[in-house]
């Protein structure tokens, strides 16, 4: 018998340079396994290379991987490369990070420009997991407000700023006004910020026009160590950013949240690449440690300091030495490789 039971989709937003797409999957695969079973994604991703050229074969590889994952799921996946209208970025705030990292934090606000069938559509960054139904929040009446963004989380720099890892932008009335055109021009503006994207959302919707931003709860947008007091099904998205460690530099799963992304990254055609990119950045770590080793300045800092600190725990100090240069490197090479082997198992 035919389903009668129409599907419905809610539109998920990613942007970045092309080799985040492994991690917009994990977001998208933890947003699909919260979704009732009518209910899918039409996911898009907006790429610009600015930062580092990235070879279009190696692209190819990585969109295939993202489709693989979904091939059964009845998820659908747009890749948009948006390089072109980067430029319209270039007199916004650059932040700590320098010109073409800080331009690509603005990547998102593209959308209206490239995706025009879609009235509604949510953003998140892709170092999030989401943890609730997303349906709920996708569904919510907008009327004429532009966007909304989770009430005080963020870096906290300021107690009042939101953070603009995730939001659900209006496309719709994006277009009807040509809001970015607005946003951009207000942008060119402001005084020097370090907080690129961040800063400016906030600046214009909860400052300049706040009626037309809609504040949805804090728990849409959280860091998993910052609120120890919530119990983890209490935070409907869990955002990895800020002090919070990213979940792939985190195999061991030692900070909080750090085992539900890797939950869902066991469950895309990344995992295996998610491993081997914890253990090359561990051989890059051993080899800096054979070149400093190697390194005679930095050796004779390292006699002055030892000698130094032998007047007061000579043999603690010693130990904290060995274990830093000589076992940890390999502990975690070696917890690599278990991983590798459970990965066996586990499929
Ligand atoms: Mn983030």
């Amino acid at each position: 018998m035919e389903n009668t039971i129409d599907k419905k989709y809610i539109n998920l937003l990613f942007a970045g340079t092309s080799n985040f797409l492994k991690y917009a999957c994990v977001t998208v695969m933890s947003a699909l396994e919260n979704l009732d079973e009518n209910t899918s994604i039409n996911a898009y991703y907006l790429y610009a290379d600015i930062v580092e050229p990235f070879e279009t074969t190696k692209r190819d590889v990585l969109i295939e991987q993202v489709l693989y994952t979904f091939k059964d799921k009845d998820v659908k996946f747009e890749f948009i490369d948006v390089t072109d209208k980067m430029y319209l970025f270039e007199n916004l705030n650059t932040g700590m990070w320098g010109q073409e990292i800080s331009m690509t934090h603005y990547t998102y606000l593209l959308a209206p420009l490239y995706i025009n069938n879609v009235d509604k559509i949510i953003y998140c960054d892709c170092d999030l997991i989401v943890n609730c139904n997303l349906k709920e929040i996708f569904d919510i009446d907008m009327g004429d407000k532009l966007i909304t963004l989770a009430s005080p989380s963020g870096f906290e720099i300021e107690k009042e700023t939101c953070n603009s890892g995730f939001s659900v932008l209006n496309l719709k009335q994006w277009h009807i006004e040509d809001t970015l055109k607005d946003l951009i021009q207000f942008g060119e503006n402001l005084p020097k910020s370090d907080f690129c994207d961040q800063y400016l959302l906030n600046e214009y919707f909860k400052k300049h026009s706040p009626d037309r931003l809609i504040l949805i709860d804090k728990t849409y947008n959280l860091f998993p160590i910052t609120y120890a007091d919530l119990n983890l099904e209490e935070i409907k998205n869990l955002h990895y950013a800020g002090a919070n460690p990213k979940p792939w530099n985190d195999l061991e799963c030692a900070y909080r949240g750090s085992f539900l992304w890797w939950k869902y990254a066991r469950k895309t055609a990344f995992y295996e690449t998610f491993i081997n990119d914890y253990i090359h950045a561990h051989l890059q770590m051993l080899n800096q440690n054979i070149e400093f080793r190697q390194n005679a300045e930095a050796q004779n800092n390292i006699y002055i300091m030892h000698q130094m600190l032998k007047k007061y725990d000579n043999k603690k100090y010693k130990l904290s030495v060995w274990y830093r240069y000589f076992v940890k490197p390999y502990k975690n090479l070696l917890r690599s490789f278990i991983a590798i082997k459970v990965s066996f198992f586990d499929r």
